[in-house]
């Protein structure tokens, strides 16, 4: 079966994703043909996505040899089971405030006696490569449950949250956290908040992960410990890129 972010995870390799808030099945091939990443973000809460894109998305993902993770637009049950049923290989919640959060959002993508997640896996064993039998054997183990960490509260109860069972990966989001704890972005008590994030994960045993703007701040990240980190954002890179075509063409 595919289970690559995971497989990569356990391996103590690190974990290298693609931001993607574009849909686009062919963007998405585009960029993951250019080796390297073993996950990518579809993005639900901020990005250009929905429910209904996951489903191509996640197919062109797993085709390319990475796990699409969804970040689902709030931690809600519906929300979550619409990504796990497109066939997932993890899911991301904006704002994990304490370990009530983290439970809720384990239970929710656990099928019964461990969580509620509801019944209806078609099209999932695709995305793992696996039969229907296997994937419903496999999937409490093998889904990645990965909470964001970005808010005063969250990095207050962060000892509490890593602990939660079923929970992998502590994500922290660092735009958000600046902004909800009212503190500078990059500042002492930003860079301390985000510290205490990845010391807390690792004492519990979960995956240390952080959202970085591009390579050259994953790479400072990755040298710090952590496990898992965004390399770049579509958007922001065709911006980014068109912008310096253009500046050939008008010099400024
Ligand atoms: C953040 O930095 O707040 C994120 O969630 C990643 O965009």
């Amino acid at each position: 079966g595919r289970t690559y972010l995971r497989n990569a995870l356990e391996a103590k390799k690190p974990g290298l994703g693609f931001w993607c808030t574009l849909p686009g099945a062919a963007t998405v091939s585009t960029v993951l043909s250019t080796g390297g990443f073993n996950w990518t973000l579809l993005d639900a809460e901020h990005g250009a996505i929905s429910d209904k894109d996951y489903f191509d998305l996640s197919l062109a993902v797993t085709a390319a040899g990475a796990s699409p993770i969804i970040r689902v637009p709030w931690n809600e049950e519906w929300m979550i089971k619409r990504a796990l049923d497109a066939g997932a290989h993890g899911v991301m919640t904006p704002m994990c405030h304490n370990a009530d959060d983290a439970r809720k959002v384990v239970s929710y993508c656990k099928y019964p006696p461990i969580g509620t997640r509801g019944y209806g896996p078609m099209f999932c064993p695709p995305m793992f490569n696996v039969k229907g039998s296997v994937y419903d054997a496999q999937a409490d183990d093998k889904l990645l449950v990965i909470v964001q960490i970005e808010s005063r509260k969250g990095i207050e109860n962060v000892e509490e949250i890593a602990k939660v069972p079923g929970l992998d990966v502590l994500f922290i989001g660092p735009f958000d956290l600046a902004k909800q704890m009212q503190v500078p972005f990059g500042g002492e008590e930003h860079e301390g908040a985000i510290a205490k994030t990845l010391k807390a994960a690792h004492a519990a045993g979960k995956t240390a992960a952080i959202f970085c703007s591009n390579g050259e701040i994953a790479k400072k990240r990755l040298e710090q410990g952590f496990d898992m980190v965004s390399i770049a954002v579509d958007s922001a890179c065709l911006a980014a890129e068109m912008e310096r075509q253009m500046s050939f063409v008008t010099g400024v």
